[in-house]
């Protein structure tokens, strides 16, 4: 039986991954931070055979000890301050978090265990404003966000460690991959549920802010087998991860509206409070190198993942009274 450890556990991907490997035959412990997570007693309910222990990716010697306590084959690092926006407000947090927080649990591997497997949540946040369409493992990155500045020096310390050390780490660059466990902050999810509420007559306007960003969508179920898999090869080495199509906000919008029947241009609204200082317009990732090195494909069209995430919404929104 092989035991794996995962950052993050308490995220969307974080409980996807867990419950793929742990259906795979594995033992799985989740690191989860601060002395009363509040979503402990839900993750718990909804992942029984989890196992936690407790560490932060701010604190050095608490990932040591994770990783000496759990004794893993394998470590996932999902824990991040992951909204972009959120970082232009707490960059340095982010940096610490989501940048040098790689560099912690790259070193607590280096210390207790060097043949443990790494894998590191990279993004296409780092293509930023794209050098070429669609992006791949060649293109150049220009990070637009203190996000995306973080991830690519974690994307790069993770190169660092797999090229000075030997240890197999390993980057999936992944596009956006959304679902009903989606945050509601991110701009799915945030439509996905107002268009429930809009619907069951709890809400009556949507406000948001760029519409024609253009993001290459999956399903985050899809995308958490890319990082098993990425783990399980012959050679060390970095993929994109993504459908290789692409969607704007507003092609979700009318998509998610018109799975229920409404017209969206009677609800949604713009505003400025929700554009970035700087945006990423267009992302779209060539997934060839996974496709052929690693047998993964995307399963879940943009349209089943909208239809799931409002059906989703929709019985949520039913069983909550407000
Ligand atoms: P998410 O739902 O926002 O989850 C983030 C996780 O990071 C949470 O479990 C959070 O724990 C944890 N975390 C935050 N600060 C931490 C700290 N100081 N120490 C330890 N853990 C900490 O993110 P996600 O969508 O599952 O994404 C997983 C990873 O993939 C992230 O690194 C994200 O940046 C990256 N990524 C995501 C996408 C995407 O489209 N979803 C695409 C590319 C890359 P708490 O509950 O305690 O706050
Ligand atoms: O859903 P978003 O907040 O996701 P974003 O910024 O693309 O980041 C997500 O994907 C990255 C991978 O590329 C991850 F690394 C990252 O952790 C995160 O999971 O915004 C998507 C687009 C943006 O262009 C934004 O400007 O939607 C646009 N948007 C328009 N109105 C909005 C809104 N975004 C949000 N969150 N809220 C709005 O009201």
């Amino acid at each position: 039986m092989k035991t794996a450890l995962i950052t993050g556990i308490t995220g969307q991907d974080g409980m996807y991954l867990a419950e793929h490997l742990l259906s795979l035959g594995y033992r799985v412990y989740g690191m989860i931070r601060g002395q009363a997570n509040p979503k402990r007693p839900q993750l718990e309910r909804i992942i029984p055979n989890i196992e936690l222990v407790e560490g932060d990716l701010l604190d050095q010697g608490s990932l040591i000890a994770a990783v000496e306590i759990t004794g893993p084959d394998e470590v996932y690092n999902l824990g991040a301050i992951s909204f972009v926006p959120l970082s232009w407000k707490q960059a340095e947090l982010t940096a610490d978090t989501t940048g040098l927080g790689v560099l912690r649990m790259l070193e607590a591997i280096r210390i207790v265990n060097k043949n443990i497997r790494f894998y590191q949540a990279s993004s296409s946040e780092m293509f930023g404003k794209v050098r070429e369409t669609p992006q791949s493992e060649q293109t150049p990155f220009h990070p637009r966000s203190p996000y995306g500045v973080a991830k690519t020096y974690g994307h790069y310390i993770t190169v660092n460690y797999r090229e000075s050390y030997g240890i197999y780490a390993v980057s999936g660059i992944c596009f956006n991959h959304e679902s009903p466990r989606r945050g509601l902050e991110f701009v799915t999810r945030k439509i996905s549920n107002a268009v429930a509420r809009i619907k069951l007559g709890k809400q009556r306007e949507l406000l948001l802010g760029n519409l024609d960003a253009k993001r290459d969508w999956g399903f985050a179920g899809d995308y958490v087998k890319a990082m098993h898999l990425m783990l399980q090869q012959d050679e060390p080495e970095d993929y994109v991860i993504a459908t290789g199509k692409t969607h704007s906000v507003l092609d979700f919008v009318q998509q998610a509206f018109g799975r229920v029947g409404l017209d969206w241009r009677e609800y949604v609204r713009t505003d400025p409070k929700f554009m970035r200082p700087a945006e990423v317009e267009l992302l779209v990732g060539d997934p060839s190198k996974a496709e052929r090195k690693l047998g993964w494909r995307a399963t879940t069209s943009f349209e089943e993942l909208v239809a799931m995430m409002v059906e989703a919404d929709l019985a949520l929104e039913r069983r909550q009274r407000d």
